[in-house]
């Protein structure tokens, strides 16, 4: 009885870029919408030539009896399989905030049970006074919130291996996230611990099994790091760190270390296990790069991606993620022909520096088969290398930090899947 049009005017819109992308100005903005652009009814809402959609207004059965009572934490509608294992299911998100409970979790040696009532945290070593921290006491200073990205040196790791794996935007580039933390700044607690002019690093160590420890440039602590306590609104979660973690925004997921016990100021890095036999990257060369801690500017296209078969050709809007450790996204391009031609996407609001940024690109898909691929530019004027050009300076032995272009191929028949170009 309905089916889906297919109709698409596209003599009214302005192709900007090979295999039918579009402008980024036929994204709906204030009342201005793509249909005005493309046409009346050249969207892919459901019509009905009989009945004039009157169909639709027959009592469905949830309209006959009172609904049921709400739970007391709310949890996603059962036709929603959203899982993450552990890593975030980025293809059925939207937006640029992650919910806590899909937020990726990297645990060394599982997540510690952690009573907050017992839970002490310490500052000490190079430092004029040591200070010793109950949650208590923490929740009296003051706070701010910012929203942060957090992605795991690892992720995206399968792009490094010769054939393309079979995988999604999960499997290949969920261990990324996005929050709203609150907490103390790190700046204002060493200030008052009094800094001692030797130290230059200082250790954080994690209250897990692993006592996972990391030594960070103090810099950088004094720059932006700080203490959360909140995690999009709410205290953080058991596996992302309750009662308390250190976030150092920017740099690669390990340097967050959750569950935070310690920090001692030093004069050097201490060269704990996991910044030696860990997270230290092979090159090509046979030379090892310790200590790199941001994220290098990236990108990936969450829809359509493998596994959200495309229904038919038609208009779609190709939405993906971008963010940089080193600052700002100010550009993400699209590219439907893998790579041939690229077209502006839209960045939508908020664009945040070290936060994940949403962009969006209207696309009429023809039918045929497409490579999708996205690229960033960040404001260091960085741009995302694509996978030939990293494995090139790099070679594939790294393991780590790779933000290599992503290429998705767009079959005939609607799947999509992960290649490389
Ligand atoms: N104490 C402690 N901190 C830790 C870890 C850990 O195992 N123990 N894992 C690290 C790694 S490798 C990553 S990628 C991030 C992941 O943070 P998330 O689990 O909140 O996503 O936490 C880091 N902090
Ligand atoms: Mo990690």
């Amino acid at each position: 009885m309905t089916k889906r049009s297919t109709f698409l005017a596209t003599d009214h819109i302005d192709v900007v870029a090979g295999n039918g992308l579009m402008s980024r100005r036929h994204l709906i903005t204030r009342g201005a919408a793509v249909t005005s652009a493309l046409g009346a009814g050249s969207l892919m809402a459901l019509r009905s030539s009989a009945s004039a959609g009157s169909e639709v207004l027959t009592i469905p059965e949830w309209m006959k009896v009172p609904g049921r009572d709400f739970e007391p934490y709310g949890t996603p509608s059962r036709f929603e399989k959203l899982t993450r294992n552990p890593r975030t299911p980025l293809q059925f998100l939207d937006g640029m905030i992650t919910p806590s409970g899909l937020h990726f979790v990297i645990t060394h040696n599982g997540v510690p049970d952690i009573d907050p009532d017992q839970h002490r945290f310490l500052i000490h070593g190079l430092v004029k006074r040591p200070l010793v921290f109950t949650l208590e006491a923490l929740e009296r200073y003051p706070r701010s919130s910012r929203i942060v990205f957090l992605e795991c040196a690892g992720n995206s790791r399968a792009l490094y291996s010769e054939q393309p794996v079979k995988g999604d935007a999960q499997s290949i580039h969920g261990l990324l996230s996005c929050a709203e933390w609150t907490g103390v700044s790190l700046a204002l607690l060493l200030d008052e611990a009094g800094i001692d002019p030797r130290a230059k690093w200082l250790l954080a160590e994690g209250a897990d099994a692993a006592a996972m420890s990391r030594s960070i440039p103090l810099a950088k602590a004094l720059d932006d790091a700080f203490i959360a306590l909140y995690q999009n609104g709410e205290p953080l979660r058991p596996a992302n760190g309750y009662p308390m973690r250190l976030m150092v925004p920017g740099y690669h997921g390990n340097m967050n270390v959750k569950w935070l016990r310690r920090i001692e100021l030093t004069e050097g890095p201490m060269m704990t296990k996991d910044e030696t036999s860990h997270y230290s990257m092979l090159l090509k060369d046979g030379r090892v790069a310790q200590f790199k801690f941001p994220i290098d500017g990236k990108s990936v296209i969450t829809r359509p991606s493998p596994g959200l078969t495309m229904n038919g050709p038609g208009f779609y809007e190709i939405s993906g993620l971008a963010w940089s450790g080193n600052g700002k996204v100010v550009k993400v391009e699209v590219s439907a022909d893998g790579g041939h031609s690229w077209a502006d996407a839209a960045l939508s609001e908020p664009v945040l520096s070290k936060a994940l940024t949403r962009f969006r690109l209207p696309w009429h898909w023809n039918g045929g088969p497409a490579v999708l691929q996205s690229r960033a530019t960040d404001d260091t004027g960085y741009v995302q290398p694509t996978r030939e050009q990293l494995i090139a300076k790099r070679g594939n032995n790294a393991f780590y930090f790779n933000n290599a272009i992503s290429s998705w191929a767009v079959a005939a028949s609607g799947q999509v899947s992960n290649v490389y170009v």
